[in-house]
């Protein structure tokens, strides 16, 4: 499942320009899935394990409101802490954060006086994480950004979607037999004065809006003119209107942003748009231990990561923090090593730009820097040959480096093709990073 997009498509100026505040050198972001889902850790009474994404319990295991708010009421992540969350993140070479201030089960993790179904008014805790965090994240230098699901509200019955899974009457067993859903009540009365909220009272740099089933211009035009009245700086993606499938249209492109590809994508191939893709270390969101459940390994989370940017795009990796409030070691661990391989690659990454050559290589992929001057290429199957080739080089190499040890790499050179005879074995575990300089400039930008 991938975006259909047509070739004239191109982002506004003001959006442009919003993008290369800092979101376009950023490249890595952490995105966290964090809430009443994540102390039930995927299951339910033995029920509903059986969903990939653990965010989806109530939905899965078909809790009723009434029911999921006794589990709400007893939230109470006494092991959070924003500062040790944020120091996690900056050590890894993360460069901003996006957390769910509002998922589609329609618990808030901010003080709402729309809704008291926050984490304030409704549970011991009392603490506003969204407050907390957001000040941590910006102590440290890093972006912060919210994820609110606009469309979706398992809490609200005027909210149109639940799933094919469960009906409306599952989730409401309340409701009279005859009650018609209005979506437009629903967004005036708790979506859009929550959005009001977070860019009034929270430092915002990013909105990450999700699943927007729904959705219309008119609709996009509420959400996308309140953000851009008091926060105007503040990055919109595009599921204020787009699901991550489907065809981007032109008529909403001055809405949004940038483009989030589909959960977990790993692009592939160029595109016209500058994309971020919402990956995570596991298969889920929300911490997961019941069920169907993995996490990548390090070297796939790591090549995951370098594709997204070769692609022409930003990785928002997610990890799922325990009920408990602390972060799940594996994601930390998996942070850690793309954070140590950053420590020494980081220049190939940071700032670049996508693949300015028409073709991705066989052996791993290619970044450049914004100038066009230098080439960073991945080598991410070390070849039993022994050597690489870049082909339809824009012009001659003057000089090939090795990032690990800076040391001079062999190459040589026939017309267009490079080919670098590489040592035994590689320099870095999981790519190691040549840094080529060209005589003359490869174009790479996009629109
Ligand atoms: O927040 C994360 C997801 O919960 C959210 N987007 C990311 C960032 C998301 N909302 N909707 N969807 C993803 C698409 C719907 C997927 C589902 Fe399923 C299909 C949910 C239920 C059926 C696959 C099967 C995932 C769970 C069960």
């Amino acid at each position: 499942f991938e975006y259909r997009f047509s070739d004239d498509l191109e982002q506004t100026a003001d959006s442009k320009a919003r993008q290369e505040l800092w979101f376009r050198d950023a490249k890595f972001g952490a995105f966290i899935h964090f809430g009443v889902y994540s102390t039930l850790e995927g299951e339910y009474q033995g029920r509903g394990s059986d969903f990939r994404y653990s965010e989806w319990i109530q939905i899965s295991a078909k809790i009723p409101a009434k029911e999921y708010h006794q589990v709400a009421a007893k939230f109470n992540p006494v092991e959070f802490n924003a500062d040790q969350w944020a120091k996690t993140f900056k050590d890894s070479g993360i460069r901003y954060v996006v957390i769910t201030s509002k998922h589609h089960d329609g618990f808030a993790l901010f003080k709402s006086m729309v809704s008291d179904y926050n984490i304030v008014d409704y549970t011991p805790f009392k603490r506003d994480i969204i407050k907390e965090l957001s000040e941590a994240c910006h102590r440290q230098g890093l972006k912060f950004g919210v994820y609110y699901s606009q469309a979706q509200d398992w809490d609200e019955p005027d909210a149109p979607y639940l799933n094919q899974r469960a009906k409306l009457s599952d989730i409401h067993p309340e409701l009279p037999a005859d009650f018609q859903p209005d979506m437009d009540r629903y967004i005036m009365k708790k979506s859009l004065p929550q959005v009001e909220e977070l860019v009034k009272n929270y430092e915002l740099d990013l909105i990450w809006f999700d699943t927007p089933v729904g959705m219309n211009l008119q609709r996009v035009k509420l959400f996308s003119e309140m953000v851009r009245k008091y926060r105007p700086d503040c990055l919109i993606n595009s599921r204020i209107i787009h699901s991550g499938k489907g065809k981007i249209e032109a008529q909403y492109l001055p809405f949004y942003d940038y483009v989030s590809i589909g959960d977990k994508e790993v692009p592939t191939r160029k595109l016209p748009l500058y994309v971020e893709s919402p990956d995570s270390v596991s298969s889920s969101f929300g911490y997961k231990t019941k069920g169907e459940c993995y996490y990548h390994t390090e070297e796939e989370m790591l090549h995951r990561f370098v594709h997204t940017v070769c692609a022409g795009g930003n990785a928002l990796i997610n990890n799922g923090p325990m009920g408990s409030g602390r972060l799940d070691p594996e994601a930390v661990r998996l942070y850690g090593a793309i954070g140590d391989w950053l420590k020494v690659n980081g220049e190939s990454i940071y700032g670049t730009v996508r693949n300015p050559l028409p073709q991705r290589p066989q052996w791993g992929d290619i970044s450049a820097s914004k100038d066009g001057k230098t080439l960073y290429l991945h080598i991410l199957q070390w070849p039993e040959s022994g050597t690489i080739t870049v082909n339809e080089l824009p012009s001659g190499a003057t000089s090939a480096v090795y990032l690990a040890n800076g040391e001079n790499a062999v190459f040589a050179q026939q017309g267009d093709s490079l080919e670098i005879t590489l040592p035994a074995n590689p320099l870095n575990q999981y790519d190691t990073v040549v840094k080529v300089t060209l005589e003359a400039t490869a174009d790479s930008e996009v629109s």
